[in-house]
């Protein structure tokens, strides 16, 4: 039995849960429940709050966890990261009131910082040798110039639409974010197992959210032409149409080429095209 830890509510929740039913795992939510069996699969789930699952994974009460590399570089304990997971992107930024002018790093020499990321903050100023202080705050860093707490803040940036709407600016990035599988540094050999097997249906989850299958006619004489265009994962599959001197060529595109080779497949004679999603992909 291998036990994940994921995050009981909050942004991450949502994306988790998501992606380990995508991995056909079948469980219950986080209601009223701590922990949840999966029916399927021999794994535990726990729901805890984010800032818990870095230690909770590295002493080995959860075998792997769901977190934000914020999170994770804050705690600083020992783990190994699996896999990269593609949602919760933010970056972790210093940001000053927007009337303040702002040359570099130096102009936070001397000033008061407020953060809930002593650590990741502390490491950086270290590194740009600048002496400053640093608040601690768990929560609405972002109010602490405006009431006089702080000269500026250090805290996590998605839209950057808190910032305005606070009157702040944001001046330096110190790090990017987005959610990672992490695992105990002494996974035992069949827990490792159950771990790779789901690491194999992330994998599958997460080919397929980047590819599409796509189905067009062409005539016959343009079938090369168009076969050049396509770069598929293998050699196409090429069918012909009831009607003599067509056929149908399918292939998997990635979704972000999609758009580059759309007009050159219609100005090689292709029509009729389609784009569908992939449910899983196995390659
Ligand atoms: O209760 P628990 O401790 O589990 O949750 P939490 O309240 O500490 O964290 P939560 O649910 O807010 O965020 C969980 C994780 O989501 C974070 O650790 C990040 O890895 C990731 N994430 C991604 C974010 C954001 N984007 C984000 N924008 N976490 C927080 N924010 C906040 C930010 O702190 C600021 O207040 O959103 C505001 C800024 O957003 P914009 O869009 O206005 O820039
Ligand atoms: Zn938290």
């Amino acid at each position: 039995m291998l036990r994940i830890a994921i995050q009981k509510s909050g942004r991450l929740n949502e994306d988790s849960v998501l992606l380990l039913k995508e991995c056909g795992l079948k469980f219950g939510g986080a209601d009223r429940k701590l922990i949840a069996k999966v029916e399927n699969f021999d794994l535990e789930i726990l729901y805890l709050r984010d800032d818990d699952i870095p230690r909770y994974v590295h002493e080995g009460v959860a075998d792997i966890g769901i977190v934000g590399e914020n999170v994770l570089f804050e705690a600083n304990l020992a783990t190994n990261t699996e896999k990269i997971l593609g949602f919760g992107k933010c970056r972790l930024s210093l940001a000053i009131p927007k009337e303040a002018i702002y040359t570099d790093f130096k102009w936070f020499s001397g000033k008061r910082i407020a953060t809930s990321y002593r650590n990741v903050l502390h490491n950086w100023l270290n590194e740009k040798g600048i002496e400053a202080r640093i608040e601690d705050i768990s929560g609405s860093v972002e109010i602490a110039p405006g009431i006089g707490l702080a000269d500026g803040i250090c805290d996590l940036v998605s839209s950057g639409s808190t910032l305005i709407s606070n009157g702040l600016k944001e001046v330096e990035v110190i790090l990017k974010s987005e959610a990672v599988l992490i695992s105990s540094p002494n996974l035992l050999p069949e827990k490792r197992d159950i771990l790779e097997s789901l690491i194999f249906r992330i994998n599958a989850v997460q080919k397929a959210q980047n590819n599409k299958y796509i189905l067009l006619n062409a005539p016959i004489d343009a079938k090369d032409e168009i076969i050049k265009i396509l770069p598929g994962i293998k050699s196409p599959t090429v069918l012909p149409l009831a009607e003599s001197g067509w056929c149908s060529i399918h292939t998997v595109i990635e979704e972000d080429k999609f758009w580059e080779i759309i007009e050159k497949l219609k100005k090689a004679g292709a029509q009729g095209i389609l784009v569908v999603p992939i449910e899983k992909m196995i390659v």
